[in-house]
């Protein structure tokens, strides 16, 4: 299957009018789903980054097990805008599945604020026994009110930072500098407790804003400072590995209301059977990107971690605000992985 090229004006123009149908009490949910069963998907990662082929096998299988009633076009590489702008999408109707990280949601479901507190997982194992269990799919439902359904979570491994000139190795040593975040309050606060400077960008502009020195640095996960090509402009990667925030994979909660429950069942099977495909392809792709990158020069520092996730429990007081997030951030902690 290819990625079709698409008009993310059309798109809006779809939704727009979604949304004056709806206002005027007009269910136009049926013509949303694109002529011949075609449902389209977005990811910000280009073609061969594991989230992107994750969605692709299971449009594969819709498509096998439908005899290609159910088809599913990828728009990838951020096609269709960055992730605030096709959740938009998503959320009214102008497109049917989207894979985001779960940043820009913190600001839509509190929940998903939980699994992205700086230093709650201990490692990638405890991770993904957290989200396979009770609290990721609390995380999941969640979504739902807000006109979302989460169908799994994709790993995303552990983010560091990486900068264009000083080595960060305490955090003292972030202070003056500007640090690209997504867009979250949380991610602001972390920096902000760290003792940088946030500055909220979409991927899509970080890396000319690293060129640019708009931003001195920035932090993410080794795939994506290899795929995004960041390192070019800033080449020195600190693992403090500082948030283990998974990837999420969601319909519109438009498009959802229009399948059947056999094509609901189909699909949230094929989701579920895509996750270890998905961790699998995610393992080779960092050992990759640590080869690729270490021949491109990056330098690699090791730092304590210790004197970072000491820094960091204001911001944990600050948005564990309600006994009900409290209670979300000890279940996962709780979890042995
Ligand atoms: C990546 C993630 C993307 C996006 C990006 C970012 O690790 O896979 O979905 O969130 O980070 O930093 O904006």
């Amino acid at each position: 299957m290819t990625s079709f090229p698409l008009s993310r004006r059309a798109l809006l123009t779809g939704a727009a009018g979604l949304g004056a149908a709806a206002l005027a009490g007009c269910d136009r949910t049926a013509a949303m789903l694109g002529e011949g069963g075609v449902l389209r998907a977005a990811d910000t990662h280009p073609d061969g980054y594991p989230t992107v082929e994750a969605v692709r096998s299971i449009a594969a299988r819709l498509k096998e097990q439908t005899d290609g009633r159910l088809n599913v076009r990828l728009y990838t590489g951020g096609q269709l805008g960055e992730e605030k702008d096709t959740l938009e999408l998503a959320i009214f109707g102008g497109l049917d599945f989207n894979r985001v990280n779960l940043a820009p949601l913190n600001s839509i479901a509190p929940e998903t604020l939980v699994p992205a507190l700086p230093f709650l997982f201990r490692d990638e194992s405890h991770m993904r026994a957290a989200m396979d269990g009770t609290p990721g799919h609390t995380i999941l439902e969640a979504l739902r009110p807000h006109g979302l359904i989460g169908l799994c979570f994709y790993d995303s491994g552990a983010r560091s930072f990486y900068t264009s000139s000083r080595e960060i190795t305490k955090p003292a040593d972030l202070k003056g500098l500007k640090i690209r975040v997504q867009n979250s309050d949380l991610y602001v606060a972390m920096i902000e407790a760290l003792g940088g400077d946030a500055t909220p960008m979409a991927y899509g502009e970080v890396y000319q804003g690293l060129m640019q020195g708009v931003v001195d640095g920035a932090e993410n996960n080794w795939p994506s400072y290899e795929s995004s090509r960041h390192f070019e402009a800033a080449g020195t990667y600190s693992l403090t590995r500082h948030v283990m925030a998974p990837e999420v994979l969601l319909v519109s909660g438009r498009s959802w209301a229009k399948l059947s429950e056999d094509d609901r069942t189909l699909i949230r099977q094929s989701a579920k059977e895509s996750v270890p495909l998905m961790r699998t392809l995610w393992d080779q792709r960092t050992n990759d990107a640590k080869t690729r990158l270490a021949e491109a020069g990056v330098t690699v520092i090791e730092p304590d971690f210790r004197a970072f996730s000491e820094k960091v429990q204001p911001v944990w007081d600050k948005f564990l605000a309600t006994p009900h997030l409290r209670k979300l951030a000890e279940d996962m902690v709780a979890i042995s992985g």
